[in-house]
C-alpha cells in the first residue's frame, strides 16, 4: 500500500526532488546522481534521481524523451518563424526590385516646331536642333535654329527613301532609312553625302555612346554597330519586369543611359546599355494642349539632349511644339 502510494505520488507529482520531498516528507533522502553521466536531465525538465530504478528509470526516461521532443519542438518552431521572416523580406525585396520608377516631368521651355516635320530622328549639336524626317516624298535632313523653329539647311531625300532616325559621330550625321536597308553618311556643315552603307533589318532610331552606333528597328531588338564600319558588333534585348519591349523608336544617349521613345505611346523608356533593362519610364502624357490638337498631330517622338547644358528636348511626329523638359522623380 505504501509503495502503491509512493508510485502514485511519484507518477504524478515527481517532477522535482522538492516536489518529491513534498510528496513523501522528511524520509526522503535525496539519492545521488552520477553528474558525468550524460543521462543526467537539464535544468527545467529534470526528472528526479529517484526514479532510477524499476517503473521510476521508465518514467525517468520517458519524460527524458517527452522533454527533448518539446525542446525539439520549440527550436522547430523559432526555425520555422525565423524562414517565414526569412521568405518575408526576400518577398519584399524583390517586389521592390521590380518596381520600376515612373517619372513625370516639368515644362522649362516651350520653342515652335514645324507641324509638317513628321519628326523621326532628333538631336542637339553644337548650338543647334538636326532633325530627321519621314514620310515618302516627304523625308528630309534639317539643320534648325532652337528659338525660333526656322529651318537653317534642308536636305530632301529622294523620293523611295523614308527617312528615319539621325545621330551625329565625329562630325558625320548618320540617317537611317525605314524599309530600305540603306543608311545615309552625311558632311555635318554641308549635308554633302559621303557615304551609304547597308543593314539587314527595318532602320528606327539611332544614336551611339562614344564607341559604339545604337539602333533600334520596331522591336525589342537594339543593334550595337561599329561606327566606322557599320558592321554590327552586339545586340541587347530590352525588357521591364512584364517581358520584352518593343517597337523602340527614337533614341537618345543620356549619361551613360539609353531613352527610346515606345512607338504609339507617350513614354520614353529608360533603358540600362548593358543589360537592356528598362530601369525607368518617363511619363509625357499631357504635353500637347487642346489646342495644339486642332490640327492634326501624330505621335511623341523625337529626342534630343544638349550634354553641354544637360537639357533635355522632346517633340512629336506634326507637333507645333519642341519642349525642354526636366525629369520629376517619383514621390
Ligand atoms: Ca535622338
Amino acid at each position: 500500500m505504501t509503495q502503491r502510494l509512493i508510485l502514485l505520488l511519484t507518477t504524478q507529482t515527481c517532477n522535482s526532488p522538492a516536489s518529491l520531498r513534498r510528496a513523501v516528507g522528511r524520509s526522503y533522502n535525496e539519492p545521488e546522481i552520477d553528474k558525468s553521466s550524460d543521462f543526467l536531465p537539464s535544468q527545467g525538465t529534470a526528472f528526479p534521481a529517484c526514479c532510477l530504478s524499476g517503473n521510476s528509470t521508465f518514467i525517468y526516461n520517458i519524460g527524458k524523451v517527452v522533454s527533448k521532443v518539446i525542446l525539439v519542438n520549440r527550436v522547430f518552431r523559432i526555425f520555422i518563424v525565423m524562414l517565414l521572416a526569412l521568405l518575408g523580406a526576400v518577398f519584399v525585396l524583390s517586389c521592390n526590385s521590380n518596381v520600376i520608377p515612373v517619372y513625370t516631368y516639368n515644362i522649362t521651355n516651350i520653342y515652335p516646331h514645324d507641324r509638317n516635320a513628321f519628326t523621326q530622328g532628333l538631336i542637339f549639336d553644337d548650338g543647334f536642333l538636326y532633325e530627321g524626317t519621314g514620310l515618302s516624298g516627304q523625308s528630309s535632313l534639317r539643320r534648325v535654329e532652337l528659338e525660333t523653329g526656322e529651318i537653317l539647311q534642308i536636305y530632301e531625300l529622294p523620293e523611295q527613301f523614308f527617312g528615319e532616325g539621325i545621330t551625329i559621330y565625329e562630325d558625320k550625321i548618320i540617317q537611317l532609312t525605314w524599309q530600305s536597308h540603306v543608311g545615309f553618311v552625311y558632311d555635318k556643315d554641308s549635308f554633302e553625302i559621303l557615304q551609304e552603307f547597308n543593314y539587314s533589318t527595318e532602320g528606327w532610331g539611332i544614336t551611339h555612346d562614344g564607341e559604339r552606333l545604337i539602333m533600334s528597328d520596331g522591336t525589342s531588338t537594339l543593334h550595337f554597330l561599329d561606327p566606322h564600319t557599320f558592321e554590327k558588333i552586339g545586340e541587347i534585348e530590352v525588357f521591364d519586369n512584364r517581358g520584352p519591349v518593343t517597337r523602340l523608336n527614337e533614341l537618345e544617349y543620356v549619361q551613360g543611359e539609353i531613352y527610346a521613345n515606345v512607338w504609339q505611346t507617350d513614354r520614353i523608356a529608360i533603358i540600362a546599355p548593358e543589360t537592356g533593362r528598362v530601369i525607368g519610364w518617363i511619363d509625357l502624357a499631357g504635353l500637347l494642349t487642346e489646342e495644339d490638337r486642332s490640327q492634326p498631330v501624330d505621335v511623341l517622338n523625337g529626342i534630343a539632349y544638349d550634354a553641354e547644358n544637360d537639357r533635355l528636348f522632346v517633340t512629336g511626329k506634326l507637333w507645333p511644339k519642341l519642349f525642354e523638359i526636366e525629369i520629376v522623380s517619383p514621390e
